[in-house]
């Protein structure tokens, strides 16, 4: 009826496992794990099962979340829970790793910046080791695919996780399953370009690669001196001047795109596109991954853009149009509606012949249609025009100059 069909000589797969769904960060807590659960009801509402392989994700192993992280700290990630968590913090050589109380702290940090106040960031929860390894199993999973040969195009909304560093939490994110599917691909790969569309900078992701020159790493992200409430924009690095480790083969191979609040679809678009066609063009990759974080969105909790869902995706057209293989991953989103439809959307742009999914949810296939209609939540459309709601701060001039600048970037 949706008339998806399934692309001939182009493979997708699409990778997960419903136990995250049931994860809990906290009552209050940003991230909410069932913002995937929405995204699977639309994706199986409009039928994009047909039209890909699915893969029921496992947990990855202890020794493959090594491969970037700290031995100690994946240790104490495999065996945490809120009921050992003071018993672990009592271990000394995990005691090592509790970062310095800066002042101003609201919440007392344990090891490697977790936490179990309720108001941090890094929470420990109910069954967060298993949610860990499983996001983690289902980016592996996918990147295996690719490597092998055996999908074009391979898909995990449940990872993206682009904060997380070898021996700490940070930002929502435990275990970089960006970086260990690069290290991945790297042994097969000659060069891996990795792309931000997250409103928040991909830190963790570019830290891990500042010294590889065959792994580029471009973020596309809100950054400015500070917001409305005196505090930078979390995490505050990315800026235009940042370009990888200086004095290092790296240099050069970190690109940042600091943007202001409220930018528009067309400007996002210009400067997406004019970046991202010159990187590709100057570095030549082998590979892609493009992190698809959905807090870009208008509307976002977390967020200040203003971009629609039909310019976030056609981020993804973009980058799906060189042709190269391709690791599609989540990331953050906080307005959990709209992060299904950008998700449902896209994994249509990927599969399906790149064909635009109806406007129309089909509202009597889905198990919680509430959640997408009345005027608050956007009508039963999948493209609701999200009402501006930050003010626009980008002036062409500047986003010209930084395209100008970048383009230099990119001559070394
Ligand atoms: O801005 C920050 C850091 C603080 C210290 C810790 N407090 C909790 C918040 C301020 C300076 N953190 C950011 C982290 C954003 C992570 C984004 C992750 C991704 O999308 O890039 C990838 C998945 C931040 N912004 C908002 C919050 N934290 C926040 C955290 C909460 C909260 C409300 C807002 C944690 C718990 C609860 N409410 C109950
Ligand atoms: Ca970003
Ligand atoms: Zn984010």
């Amino acid at each position: 009826e949706y008339g998806i069909t399934r692309p001939k000589g182009h493979k997708v797969s699409f990778h997960y496992n419903s136990t995250v769904e049931d994860m809990h960060f906290g009552k209050t807590h940003p991230m909410k794990p069932w913002r995937l659960t929405l995204t699977k009801h639309l994706v199986l509402g409009y039928g994009l099962q047909y039209a890909m392989d699915t893969y029921e994700a496992v947990a990855a192993g202890i020794d493959q979340v090594r491969t970037f992280h700290d031995p100690d700290y994946v240790e104490f990630l495999s065996q945490v829970s809120p009921q050992t968590f003071d018993k672990l913090c009592q271990v000394p050589r995990f005691r090592n790793h509790v970062p310095a109380k800066h002042e101003g702290d609201s919440v007392d940090l344990g090891p490697f910046n977790l936490s179990t106040s309720p108001g941090a960031d890094c929470p420990v929860f109910d069954g967060m080791s298993k949610y860990l390894f499983l996001y983690t199993g289902a980016t592996l999973a996918a990147t295996n695919q690719l490597t092998t040969n055996q999908s074009d195009i391979a898909i995990n909304w449940s990872g993206g996780l682009h904060h997380a560093h070898k021996s700490e939490a940070s930002g929502f994110c435990y275990i970089n399953d960006i970086v260990l599917s690069i290290i991945d691909m790297l042994r097969i790969y000659p060069r891996v370009l990795y792309i931000d569309i997250d409103v928040h900078h991909g830190d963790g992701v570019e830290e891990a690669f500042q010294r590889q020159p065959r792994v580029m790493t471009l973020s596309y992200h809100r950054y400015g001196p500070y917001d409305d409430t005196g505090h930078k924009f979390f995490p505050g690095t990315g800026d235009l001047s940042d370009v990888g480790l200086k004095g290092t083969v790296g240099e050069h191979f970190a690109l940042n795109v600091p943007i202001g609040s409220g930018i528009d679809d067309r400007q996002y678009r210009y400067l997406f596109e004019s970046v991202t066609g010159k990187a590709i063009d100057a570095f030549k990759p082998s590979a892609i991954v493009l992190q698809c974080g959905a807090d870009s969105l208008g509307g976002d909790r977390l967020g200040q853009f203003n971009i629609n869902i039909k310019q976030h995706g056609e981020c993804v057209n973009f980058v799906k149009k060189t042709g190269l293989p391709l690791l599609i991953l989540g990331g953050g989103g906080y307005t959990a509606r709209n992060v299904a439809r950008a998700w449902c959307h896209e994994t249509a742009l990927a599969t399906n012949n790149g064909a635009h999914l109806s406007d129309k949810i089909p509202l009597d296939l889905v198990p919680r249609p509430e959640a997408f209609m009345g005027r608050a939540h956007g009508d039963g459309q999948l493209f609701p025009k999200f009402q501006k709601d930050h003010r626009n701060e980008c002036v062409e001039s500047d986003l010209e100059m930084k395209v100008k600048k970048l383009d230099e970037e990119l001559k070394y």
